[in-house]
């Protein structure tokens, strides 16, 4: 008879060594684990710290790292645990105290709310292509918090009758309708092809 191997898992150090790719975090490619940003240029230049979640999927975060990235702002990056993880760091609820990610701090002033935060960086930097506040991106913008409001409210939410699961599913699936029109008006798979 043979025994079947037992496997025993890796260490995080060890899986970091198997790793062989070297990727520059500093200035190469654009990557979840970066603690600092300079595309090329100096820590001198570094007016922007963005406190994200550890694990790189909060959305809002996302929304901010992504215009960080696009428009080359150097900045420094703080991660934070999010309340489903753990304990949420003393530091980060002092600046914070819902705890509430993103924040982001230009010129040492503290901004939180993903919208807020963009609108500050373009008052720094300029817009990145389409400005937060320009007429064509406030229908987009409203429309994405349709979306996020109606799969909340099917989804997230305790619902008490079948009618009302019924209604909320059916809500959500007219703003879906609403999304793929909006897509549908521009040729690409972008809601914004040309600007
Ligand atoms: N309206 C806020 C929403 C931000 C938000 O919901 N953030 C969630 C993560 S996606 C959060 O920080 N939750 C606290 C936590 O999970 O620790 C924004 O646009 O910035």
């Amino acid at each position: 008879m043979t025994t079947a191997p037992t496997a025993t898992p890796m260490a995080w150090p060890e899986l970091e060594a198997l790793d062989t790719i070297q990727t520059d975090r500093v200035n190469g490619p654009t990557n979840a684990q970066a603690r600092l940003r300079l595309f090329g240029k100096t820590e001198a230049d570094v007016r922007v710290t963005l406190f994200r979640d550890n694990h790189a999927w909060c959305p809002y975060c996302q929304k901010v790292w992504l215009w960080l990235e696009e428009k080359q702002i150097p900045y420094r990056i703080e991660k934070v645990t999010m309340f489903c993880y753990g304990q949420k760091e003393a530091w980060f609820k002092k600046k914070v105290p819902s705890g509430m990610l993103p924040a982001l701090e230009l010129d040492g002033q503290l901004i939180t709310e993903s919208d807020d935060i963009l609108i500050a960086l373009e008052g720094a930097f300029g817009p990145l292509v389409v400005g937060m506040q320009t007429p064509k991106a406030i229908p987009l913008r409203q429309l994405e918090r349709l979306l996020f409001r109606a799969w909340c409210s099917w989804l997230c939410q305790p619902v008490r009758s079948t009618r009302q699961e019924q209604f909320n599913r059916e809500q959500f699936v007219a703003v879906v309708a609403k999304v793929e029109a909006a897509l549908a008006a521009t040729p690409g798979p972008f809601f914004k092809d040309k600007i």
